[in-house]
Order: structure tokens, then sequence, then C-alpha cells
């Protein structure tokens, strides 16, 4: 008998533009190779690492990166790595749009210029925090216990199992702005306000305060 087959526990999510709605900002290639391939391996590697600890697989990806030492040692490293990748692109995607950019609207607006002084002050802390992050990770904007705050994370390594909240978050990976802006970070996280998506922005806002 044929050994069975595991259906998939993660999927990568369709985007809702198209792949080269975010230009100039982000090319289309880019798009294509950072959600086809990158996003799909992740997504790939986290459900070879559930098959193996089938006790996991009724599990959100929040619940096994809210506490990843009640995972099994065997798949720790494993889900930190393609279940933290997993759920970051997916927030990603969901947070940028095409004509989109601008101001940040409704109370996360609010939020932030309490926490920050300004939307200025705030971007230039988000930036700084990916500018400085050595190697791959991201810059995060996450709601925690205290509040909003400005975090940077290296690799895949969630705000989430840090028991924060990530509202808005920029990958800061070579794989996410090499083709368009080779070495040059800091002016991939400058242009990429002009895709923020600040109704689901607002959304993850509004839905992390009542958790
Ligand atoms: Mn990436």
């Amino acid at each position: 008998m044929a050994t069975e087959v595991k259906a998939a526990v993660f999927e990568v999510p369709a985007l809702t533009y198209a792949y080269e709605a975010l230009e100039p900002y982000i090319d289309a290639q880019t798009m294509h190779v950072h959600h086809d391939k990158h996003h799909q391996a992740y997504v790939d590697n986290a459900n070879a690492a559930i098959a193996k600890a089938p006790e996991l697989s009724g599990k959100s990806a929040e619940e096994i990166l809210k506490d990843l030492s009640k995972v099994p040692e065997s798949v720790r490293t494993a889900l930190r790595n393609n279940v933290g990748g997993h759920v970051h692109h997916a927030i990603f995607w969901s947070i940028m749009a095409p004509n989109a950019g601008g101001a940040p609207t409704g109370p996360i607006a609010d939020a932030i210029t309490k926490t920050f002084g300004d939307f200025a002050q705030f971007q230039e802390k988000l930036n700084d925090a990916g500018v400085k992050q050595f190697g791959s990770g991201w810059t995060w904007l996450a709601l925690g216990p205290s509040g909003l705050q400005v975090l940077s994370t290296p690799n895949q390594d969630s705000p989430i199992s840090q028991g924060l909240h990530p509202i808005l978050g920029n990958d800061v990976w070579e794989h996410a702005y090499y083709l368009k802006y080779q070495n040059r970070r800091a002016e991939y996280l400058k242009a990429w306000w002009n895709v923020v998506n600040w109704a689901e922005v607002n959304k993850r806002y509004e839905a992390a305060l009542k958790k």
C-alpha cells in the first residue's frame, strides 16, 4: 500500500494585485521570485516539518510561533525559520497595495503620532532598524503590552515569539530588493513607503488591540 500523502497545512496566499502593480517601487521580477519561489519554499519546508510532527497539524502558524519551546526539538529550527517565513510573507503581501502609501490614516495614524511624535519620526525609526539589521531579517512595527514599538528581527525570527503582534513589517533580506536596488537597502526602505496599504495596517492594528 502506498504511503498516505498528507495534505499541505500551509499555502502561499495569492497576491490580490498584479506582480507589476507595485512598480516602480518593487519590480515585477522581484515579486515573481519573492512570492512564487521564496515564499513557496518556506511553505514547502514548513509543511515538511509539520509532517514529521503530526501532533502540530491542528495548530495555526501563530500558535506554533507563540511558544516554540512547546514544539518538538527535532523540528523546532525548521519551524522557527519556515513557519516564521510563511507568516511574515503573508503579512508582507497583504500590507502592500498599488496606489497606496502616503501618510497613514485611521487609528494607526493617531497611535503612531502618540507613540513616535509624528509619521516622519516613525518612518525614520523603522528604516533605521532595517538598515542596522545585520544580514537578513525584518524591520517591524508591533503591538505589545506597553503599546506600539519598532524592532528588527534576524532571519525569520518572529515578533510573535516575543509575545508581540506584528502590525507592519518590511523584509530586508536581499531577495526582497537586490534585483532593483542591489546593495542600496536604505533606498529600498525609503521607496517602500509608497506601497504601504494603510487600510490593511489599520485592520491588523484593530485586531491586535482585541487580542
Ligand atoms: Mn522575503
